[in-house]
């Protein structure tokens, strides 16, 4: 064998994973479909979106059909601008509380180990307002994990949060109506941060990340809601004490009233880690032989159950062609021979721990005041002819 130089071994192998993604981005995902079925629509379609520059493009459940989530049909969130980085220019500052202070181009970051993961992510705002449901996509990110960056620059004993700084940038008004403008940021304790499975990502299903979805970095927290995975990254900075910004003490805050020892206690908690969640997608319907079709994911979905009106909970067949840790299940219920008329369709997924998705009456939900992390039931309406 010849010996190539390191640097022309390290771009063909890039290259070659990279045809590898693509080929595996355009291959057909496994779906729970049946040939010759027609969607029937929801009666319960969306009011217009009054945020049409934070919330673009959601997911129009009744088109999902694959596993996978194609960029186009993306989902994204831009709480200030939408930057659009020139990557030559680019770089990654990582400083603060570290030994090594240092600053990685784009190609830096791509000559490092690339790892993948296929991660569901859900805007944790999602469901909660009137015009948003479809802030949820599935895909395969690729990129360069996080932790040994960090051990490599050093962090110093006293560094404890992991502060991840963005390119957009905004003006905040606090409660106490003081003015400024900064830029998005995110943090993570130290110890969330040196998680194995956190990647500095560059690429989504495939190709290099869309802007709007954060190119050319961002990071993906897989498990943890949409807010945890911070795009247009330019600096990573530890820090020696909890941040509270914007992002992690005002906004995506949940206020919920729990029962302590017969008494009630008003809890804030800041939004991480993603819940236990499930959705009907889609009916589907081949002359009277109809289906449900839906989506599980936010923790170790184990089963899923379809309620009809206010029927029996019926066990859904969880489509096993395509499964990974953190990505969606996909699940389907025949439904033979409806009644005609309206009829709701409610899912519910329990975890494998024993935990149920809870149904919109639970305290846990009815007792939540702010819209963050609404995992309730999902109800839709359909007509069946
Ligand atoms: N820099 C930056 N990162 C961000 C945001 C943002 O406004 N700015 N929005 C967050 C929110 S609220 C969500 S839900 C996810 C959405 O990721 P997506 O836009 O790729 O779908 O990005 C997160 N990362
Ligand atoms: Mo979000």
């Amino acid at each position: 064998m010849h010996a190539i130089p390191r640097r022309e071994f390290i771009i063909s192998g890039g290259a070659a994973l990279t045809a590898m993604a693509l080929l595996k981005g355009s291959r057909a995902y496994g779906y729970p479909s049946r040939p010759g079925e027609a969607v029937v629509p929801w009666l319960d379609e969306l009011p217009p979106n009054p945020v049409p520059e934070v919330i673009k493009n959601q997911l129009v459940w009744e088109d999902l059909d694959s596993w996978i989530t194609p960029n186009a049909k993306f989902f994204s969130i831009a709480h200030f601008n939408r930057p659009v980085i020139d990557a030559d220019t680019w770089n990654l500052q990582i400083d603060g509380l570290v030994k090594n202070p240092t600053s990685l181009t784009l190609a830096d970051i791509k000559a490092r180990p690339r790892q993948e993961v296929t991660f569901t992510i859900e805007c944790s705002g999602n469901d909660g307002l009137p015009f948003f449901n479809g802030g949820i996509g599935n895909a395969v990110w690729a990129g360069t994990p996080l932790a040994p960056i960090l051990q490599e620059a050093g962090v110093l004993d006293e560094g404890i949060e992991v502060v991840f700084w963005c390119a957009d940038e905004g003006e905040i008004t606090r409660p106490d109506d003081v003015k400024f403008k900064q830029n998005f940021a995110r943090s993570m304790s130290l110890a969330d941060a040196m998680d194995a499975k956190n990647l500095l990502c560059y690429e989504m299903n495939g190709t290099p990340l869309p802007p709007d979805n954060g190119f050319p970095l961002r990071l993906v927290a897989p498990g943890w809601y949409g807010i945890a995975n911070p795009k247009w990254l330019t600096r990573i900075e530890v820090r020696d004490r909890r941040f509270q910004n914007q992002f992690m003490a005002r906004d995506y805050v949940t206020l919920r009233e729990e029962e302590r020892d017969g008494r009630t206690v008003w809890v804030e908690t800041s939004v991480g880690r993603a819940l236990l969640k499930s959705a009907p997608a889609r009916v589907t319907q081949i002359a009277s032989d109809y289906r449900v079709v839906g989506a599980a994911w936010g923790a170790p979905v184990e089963r899923v159950e379809v309620k009809i009106d206010d029927g029996q909970w019926m066990p859904a067949v969880i489509d096993r062609s395509e499964e990974a840790e953190f990505a969606w299940k996909l699940w389907s219920l025949d439904w033979p021979d409806p009644q005609p008329g309206e009829h709701t369709v409610t899912s519910r997924a329990v975890d494998t721990s024993g935990q149920v998705q809870p149904a919109m009456d639970d305290p846990v939900i009815a007792k939540k005041h702010t819209y963050w992390e609404s995992n309730g039931q999902v109800t839709r309406r359909v007509r069946v002819s």
